[in-house]
């Protein structure tokens, strides 16, 4: 490379053209220069696609279509420029904020590019559409004191997982989410219930929850609601539930990867029939699967007895009892 060249560079970067690595070079001044090297000889030629004083250039392949396309740190922000080294360059009239990094990626692999832009402070997440449809994610990673990002698929979920190290606060894992957001990792809880046979109106009746964690990732600020028929009321509730228009809710906290928690408690059917009891378990995570989220722990309560003695016949009783073992047998004989 000539001399006079290398006196005013500002930044370098490799572009990959048609399969061949080449050198972009950006200078004080000028346009940018693209070198080619042949035998140790270096060619360069001012690429027309991009403006002078270009603090930094950061290439990519944003749509796909074997073009490289460059990114331009400027005063006011980063410029995007598709195709740069063709000669039907695009502009994009999107200027993006000063961001110390910019990476290039498809975090959920469905052909739209995310464009990462780090900063000290965090990472804002772009989609790209188009040259002028380029959208930020709702979502922002927020940092203290951001060093260094890597992105990679940490949990085999065919998801690429974004992985920030933070001076002050350490390494963080911010899993994206089959939901669609970045953030903790996607669980699957699942709820069943037991509950005492044969519910007699006005006694209480107590029913066991079971909120399981069948995923490999914890879950927090696990909630599990409880709607109760009108038929019901409530008698004795741990201290982590309450209850309001008929609706329990229990806040149970974490449960850790594989392990399960249990809540107690009792409802009094104040009349006979089938009183629907609907339970449903939620957590801050997105849940993988919901199917299994919901479960229905409806009961029949029987009316109440007359307690006027013998009211079945001792011969009903017998007669019952050989039809049980007249069917017993021809199940056997089948
Ligand atoms: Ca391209
Ligand atoms: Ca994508
Ligand atoms: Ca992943
Ligand atoms: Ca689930």
């Amino acid at each position: 490379m000539s001399s006079q060249v290398a006196s005013g560079v500002t930044t370098l970067s490799a572009v990959n053209i048609d399969g061949v690595t080449k050198l972009l070079v950006g200078l004080d001044n000028q346009k940018p220069l693209l070198f080619t090297v042949e035998e140790t000889v270096w060619t360069g030629s001012a690429v027309v696609s991009l403006s002078q004083n270009a603090q930094r250039m950061i290439s990519a392949d944003l749509d796909h279509n074997q073009q490289a396309d460059v990114f331009m740190l400027q005063d006011d922000g980063w410029h995007l420029i598709l195709n740069a080294f063709e000669s039907d360059f695009v502009n994009s009239s999107v200027v993006f904020p000063k961001a110390t990094d910019i990476i290039v990626t498809d975090l959920n692999d469905d052909n739209v590019a995310e464009l990462l832009l780090v900063m000290p402070q965090g990472v804002s997440i772009w989609h790209y559409y188009g040259p002028e449809d380029i959208r930020p994610d709702n979502f922002v990673i927020q940092t203290n004191e951001l060093v260094s990002v890597a992105v990679i698929d940490i949990n085999n979920d065919g998801l690429l997982d974004i992985v920030t190290f933070d001076k002050q606060t350490g390494v963080s894992i911010w899993y994206l989410s089959v939901g669609g957001n970045a953030g903790p990792e996607d669980v699957d809880l699942a709820l069943t219930s037991l509950i005492a046979s044969y519910p007699k109106v006005d006694q209480a009746v107590s029913v066991t929850w079971s909120v399981y964690n069948l995923s490999k990732a914890s879950a927090s600020e696990v909630e599990l609601t409880a709607t109760m028929d009108v038929g019901l009321s409530t008698v004795q509730l741990p201290n982590n539930c309450g209850v309001a228009a008929k609706v329990i809710t229990c806040k149970l906290g974490g449960i850790a990867a594989g392990k399960s928690k249990d809540v107690i408690f009792s409802v009094r059917p104040q009349n006979a029939g089938n009183l629907s009891l609907i339970g449903e378990v939620t957590s801050l995570e997105y849940d993988l699967n919901s199917n299994n989220n919901k479960h229905d722990a409806s009961f029949d309560v029987f009316a109440p007895q007359k307690s006027d003695g013998g009211s079945i016949p001792l011969w009903v009783v017998i007669a019952l009892l050989l039809m049980a073992i007249f069917k017993t047998n021809m199940i056997r004989i089948r």
